[in-house]
């Protein structure tokens, strides 16, 4: 069994070879152009960034280091007695390009168990904030907050060579991730359940056991598997969005860890991107309560154009990058097929049945270019399910997840020693003066 740290060692210098041949030998190679459509729609499609774990397919959706979803499934080993791989086990295969045995994935397991205390000033600084704080504000204030421990910003300060850089940042990562579950925890016992206690980090489980248990929920197989699979599928999508993006670019500037993913984060809460699992619980819950139980297609047909008609989004669909249905949402509702209770559910049977009118309405809409699902349509629907039925504090779960690929991304930009991102912007007239020169 191999540690973390010594299977990064193998796998860097040839990652580095292969950064060296291609500026060498292909700098001058042309892979598109550049369009106004592309300056002026969010540089949507432009291919302009270096992002190692994993790809986005627009068709087939995404693939961790060439393995998709039912890939990532069948080989990613679980936690003992569970069927869904772990958070470790993607952190794992998201840095290394490989797959962990079992036993290399419970001993980053034990590692990070060993270090997801929060320091007390962290603690305190959560306990002060009101509770009326929107719990994506307080994830973001903690994560910042931990950068006091930082060790790259540490050895940054005394001096330390580029070729250092990785090794540092990989310490402050493997600690961000294994204190994001007590951080994220703390939030929803300050905000929901004040009474309750948290309880204490179990040294024997993985981290999203962990999670499951400080929430409150440990005792519900069901919900921690789910959020095993969950914070798995959502630990990274190729390096566009906007939370990973924004962890690179503040990266890129050496800032460490902690504050680069803050600013991630507050990306991240933004109603387009991960707030949208917030969205849909909430539209849900709309039909629901104005309709009753037994929501028709036709009603839910009618609630749709209600809500385009009155030029809101419909949240859960529609993409930057995919034009099919998410891999992320089949896989989702594949786990609900599993589990009878879960199919019972009205609001799970809400989420299929939208499934099955709205890409018709949004192509008769003839907005989007993706009439399809996106991961955020289904995800809050099995949480509500299990009694974690605070749909506000969602996005903090995709918070927790979404570090384990934009803080991998950290430590290959250094690893490989990315430069500061720094693109060109032209104002209107700067751009007009382009077109016609
Ligand atoms: N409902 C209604 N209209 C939609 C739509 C939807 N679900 N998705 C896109 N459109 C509209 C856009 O608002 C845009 O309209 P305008 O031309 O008036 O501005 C038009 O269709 C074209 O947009 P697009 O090129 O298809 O999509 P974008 O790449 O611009 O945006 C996204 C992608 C995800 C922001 C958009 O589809 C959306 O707002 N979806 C709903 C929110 C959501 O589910 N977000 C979560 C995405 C996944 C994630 O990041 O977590």
């Amino acid at each position: 069994t191999k540690s973390l740290r010594e299977t990064l060692q193998e796998v860097i210098p040839a990652k580095q070879e292969q950064l060296k041949k291609l500026k060498a030998e292909h700098s001058q190679a042309v892979v598109g152009e550049v369009k106004v459509e592309n300056i002026l729609g969010g540089m949507r499609g432009l291919k302009a960034m270096l992002w190692e774990a994993s790809v986005l397919d627009p068709n087939e959706g995404i693939r961790f280091h060439g393995l998709t979803i039912p890939d990532c499934q069948k080989v990613l080993p679980p936690a003992p007695g569970g069927k869904e791989m772990t958070a470790e086990s993607m952190l794992w295969l998201l840095l290394t390009g490989r797959v962990p045995s079992p036993a290399e994935s419970r001993q980053l397991s034990a590692e990070l168990a060993q270090k997801g205390e929060l320091p007390a000033f962290v603690e305190k600084l959560l306990d002060s904030l009101p509770k009326t704080l929107h719990p994506m504000t307080q994830l973001g204030m903690g994560v910042a907050a931990l950068n006091h421990d930082s060790v790259f910003q540490a050895a940054y300060e005394r001096g330390i060579k580029k070729s250092e850089y990785w090794t540092y940042m990989l310490e402050d990562c493997l600690n961000l991730v294994a204190k994001l579950p007590a951080l994220a925890a703390r939030i929803y016992r300050n905000v929901y359940h004040p009474e309750n206690s948290i309880a204490p980090i179990d040294k024997g489980l993985d981290l999203v056991g962990n999670y499951s248990n400080m929430l409150g929920f440990g005792h519900n197989e069901s919900l921690t598997e789910y959020l095993r699979l969950y914070i798995a599928l959502h630990g990274d999508h190729e390096g566009g969005n906007a939370s990973a993006h924004t962890a690179h670019l503040v990266g890129s500037t050496l800032s460490d860890p902690y504050i680069s993913y803050s600013a991630a984060l507050y990306a991240l809460a933004g109603p387009l991107h991960g707030l949208a699992n917030q969205e849909v619980l909430r539209w849900q819950l709309a039909v629901q309560k104005e309709i009753g139980d037994n929501v028709t297609h036709e009603n839910i047909r009618e609630y749709l154009w209600k809500t385009l008609k009155s030029g809101q989004v419909v949240p859960g669909y529609g993409h930057g990058v995919l034009r099919n249905p998410d891999p992320r949402f089949i896989a989702l509702q594949e786990f609900c097929k599993t589990r009878p209770e879960l199919q019972a559910s009205p609001t799970i049977q809400l989420v299929q049945k939208t499934y099955e009118v709205a890409p018709d309405v949004l192509k008769e809409h003839g907005k989007t270019k993706n009439p399809y699902p996106n991961v955020d349509a289904a995800s809050g629907c099995v949480l509500y399910h299990y009694g974690l039925t605070e749909f506000k504090y969602y996005t903090v779960i995709f918070g927790v997840s979404r570090a384990l690929g934009a803080l991998t991304q950290l430590v290959w930009a250094r690893a490989l020693g990315l430069p500061l991102e720094r693109p060109k912007s032209y104002s209107m007239d700067a751009l007009e003066k382009l077109i016609k020169s």
